[in-house]
């Protein structure tokens, strides 16, 4: 019985330290966010101004929020704006945050949810990279490199490559 009773609670112990450990997990929730495919369209003329960026957000862990991006040394600001469409008007509305549902994706592309690069200190010139930083709520600073794709990229890999035609039908407005 002392027997019995004894090897109850090793096992309660047991399960203690496995749950103390789940808890313990920050460094985890980090990993767990991941930024994939970021690009940008290269600027359409050397006097641009103001350019925009977008990726994939990938979770795996549990909820979280976007809650700005910093592009230091490439624009003055850059915002978070989504592109919507009120009563068959395009507008872009700037958003304060981004919620990032627990293994959610979130996608942010032209005619969505983007970065708005206000102030480029030089035009986005096709194959070039820039960093930008991405501040969540709970897994903190995530940088990623932008890859500056033609003025029409959409983020597929066919638009990487310049040798079979133009893809005319996308729009530049974001
Ligand atoms: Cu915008």
């Amino acid at each position: 019985m002392i027997m019995l009773i004894s090897a109850r609670l090793s096992r309660l112990a047991l399960l203690a330290v496995v749950f103390a450990v789940s808890l313990a997990g920050p460094a985890s929730a980090h990993e767990s966010l991941m930024v994939e495919h970021a690009f940008a369209r290269a600027s359409a003329t050397p006097a641009a101004k103001a350019g925009a960026a977008y990726f994939t957000i990938v979770n795996h862990g549990h909820t979280d929020q976007l809650l700005g991006v910093r592009a230091d040394g490439v624009a003055k600001k850059a915002i978070l704006h989504e592109s919507v469409t009120v009563d068959g008007i395009a507008k872009m509305e700037h958003r304060h945050n981004v919620s990032i549902p627990m293994h959610g994706t979130v996608v942010f592309k032209p005619g969505g949810l983007h970065v708005m690069l206000m102030g480029l200190q030089a035009p986005l010139k096709e194959g070039d990279t820039f960093p930008l930083t991405l501040a969540f709520e709970k897994a903190g600073d995530v940088d990623v490199q932008v890859h500056v794709g033609g003025i029409a990229a959409d983020g597929a890999d066919h638009s990487n490559h310049g040798d079979h035609g133009e893809h005319s039908g996308h729009g530049t407005t974001d």
